[in-house]
């Protein structure tokens, strides 16, 4: 036997995939809902309540209890946790965490006698965690940008614009609002450094995969830019960790998770990365040409990228994938949850989710929903609001429908500056599991679409990626097609193609699409006309 385990503290989850390289199996696919198990926290789906709704906190002692969790009950599912040779791990990007001067300490000498949260407590300078759905940094972002010389020269330096969740707009603002906790700051964390670092029991690095979705780290040259910190905040940079590689050794497993769990003392931690880039791996996109849609609690779009091409409209971002390379991504906020706010509102279950799409037709007879419950990122939305034309709100089917075709129309649109005209997507994430939704999916972008047999793919991914650490460490590099092979094939039967008939309504559909869109966010023309050419096409 060959364990390599790997973690993916998400949303609103954490979840452990479990291989044995050997036999290259997959032995256990297990997620800790955090709404199910750990209520006492006081997050919602992952997020501590707000009266503003563009503020998204979550406590990162809620991740910690969790991690405590899922070590006790991995035993519990059969693993041995004395056989894992190497973990790894995935955080939800861009969220931070702020340490006091005392975590280097605490860190080094937890004690198996007490938890996780009840000691690293005590570490924090901040007692809640800005994460990726916050939206309310416009003004630091703006005041950043101004800095810098502009969007574009943002872009072209970190990989992406400023972008509100980015950690940089975030740190400024806490620098801005709360002097003293910024002062009593010592170390600022990403959700995957920090939570490398627990199990290390020291300070990890963070790795250029997920330190690229920061706004502070020079894309090309793969480390802090002097400019970018600057702009952001003062001391910042005594205030980060060292970047590093994806595939570097942290150090060994903390003694706490030996002596309480079990886990051998010889276990090497590697360094965490960003869920997106761990999926990238966990679905095998390893070279360019096929592009992989995560329906999670958000929605994105990536594709491996060779060279830093960044998007000219501003709308995407590009991160370092772990194999050195790069990756392309785009992240619409509006996914999972908005599926269910949907849902919801009609009393819905999944299994009548999915009956109402097979009931209503491609194109929807021309009613179109731009469903920004929450703030939307692409495009970029401050006020959420949920727009209908020609969309009754009690029509049950239109809705449903509605939103899953808003949903994949502007993927669609937004991901046209990448310039990836595939056959071929790779769907995972909890609702990949809704083959309804994969309909449209292939439909709308004229591409067959693939499962995966294990729907996490950035636990799977941070496993494989504690395999090619692991190896290399030891002195025997595989190549990464060597590692991933057998774990990451999709399901072949899975196969949803394109339905003809239904691309071509789709091909008129982006467009009265696009015309809705111009309308309610750009003030463009009324989208009638785009309409009635729809209709002509469907009657
Ligand atoms: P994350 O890792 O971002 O926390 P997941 O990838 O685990 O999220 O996806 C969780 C989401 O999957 C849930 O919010 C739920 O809405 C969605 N989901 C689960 N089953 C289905 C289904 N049958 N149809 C559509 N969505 C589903
Ligand atoms: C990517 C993004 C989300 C988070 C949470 O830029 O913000 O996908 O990684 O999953």
């Amino acid at each position: 036997m060959s364990l390599y385990l790997g973690l993916d503290s998400s949303t609103q989850s954490l979840s452990a995939v479990v291989i044995d390289l050997w036999t290259r199996e997959v032995l256990l696919d297990y997620t800790i809902n955090f709404n199910e198990r750990l209520p006492e926290f006081g997050c919602e789906d992952g997020v501590l309540p707000n009266d503003d709704p563009q503020v998204a906190h979550s406590d990162p002692l809620l991740w910690l209890a969790a991690l405590d969790l899922m070590c006790k009950e991995l035993p519990e599912k059969g693993i041995d946790l004395s056989q894992i040779l190497a973990v790894a791990g995935s955080g939800q990007q861009h969220g931070s965490v702020y340490l006091k001067a005392n975590a280097s300490d605490v860190l080094r000498s937890l004690s198996p006698r007490s938890t996780l949260p009840r000691q690293l407590k005590k570490a924090l300078s901040r007692p809640t965690s800005p994460i990726w759905m916050d939206s309310s940094t416009r003004p630091q972002c703006d005041e950043i940008e101004a800095a810098l010389g502009g969007a574009a020269a943002v872009a072209e330096l970190t990989g992406s614009a400023c972008f509100e969740r980015f950690t940089g707009p975030q740190i400024r603002k806490f620098a801005q609002t709360e002097k003293r906790r910024y002062a009593n700051t010592a170390t600022i964390h990403l959700v995957s450094s920090f939570m490398a670092s627990v199990l290390a029991g020291k300070h990890a690095p963070i790795d250029h995969g997920d330190g690229a979705g920061m706004n502070l780290m020079d894309i090309t040259r793969r480390r802090w830019s002097a400019a970018m910190l600057k702009a952001t905040a003062p001391g910042l940079r005594a205030k980060l960790p060292r970047l590093a590689r994806s595939d570097a050794i942290v150090g060994r497993i903390s003694p706490y998770f030996v002596e309480k769990y079990g886990f051998s003392p010889k276990c090497r931690v590697v360094a965490w990365s960003g869920d997106n880039p761990n999926s990238l791996i966990g679905v095998g996109l390893i070279e360019p040409g096929k592009v992989c849609i995560s329906l999670g609690t958000s929605d994105t779009y990536f594709g491996f990228m060779p060279e830093p091409h960044v998007s000219a409209e501003g709308e995407g971002h590009v991160f370092g994938s772990p194999t050195g390379d790069y990756m392309s991504l785009i992240c619409f906020l509006n996914g999972s949850l908005t599926r269910e706010e949907i849902r919801d509102a009609y009393g819905l279950s999944w299994d009548g989710f999915s009956k109402a799409l097979r009931r209503s037709k491609p194109g929807n007879g021309g009613k179109v929903m731009l469903p920004y419950v929450f703030p939307e990122i692409v495009p970029n939305v401050l006020e959420p609001k949920v727009y209908r034309y020609w969309l009754r709100e009690n029509d049950v089917k239109g809705n449903v429908r509605a939103v899953v075709e808003a949903q994949m129309a502007s993927m669609a649109i937004h991901s046209r500056w990448m310039g990836v005209k595939t056959r071929t997507i790779y769907a995972t994430g909890g609702a990949s599991a809704n083959r309804e939704i994969l309909q449209i999916m292939a439909d709308v972008h004229n591409a067959d679409v693939y499962q995966f047999e294990v729907g996490n793919s950035a636990a799977l991914g941070a496993a494989l990626r504690a395999v090619h650490a692991d190896m290399k460490a030891s002195d025997c590099e595989w190549s990464w097609p060597e590692v991933v092979r057998g774990f990451t094939d999709p399901i072949r039967e899975s196969r949803v193609r394109p339905d003809k008939a239904a691309v071509r309504v789709y091909r008129e559909f982006l467009k009265l699409y696009k015309a809705c869109e111009d309308h309610a966010l750009r003030g463009g023309p009324d989208p009638a006309k785009a309409r009635e050419r729809l209709l002509k096409k469907l009657a």
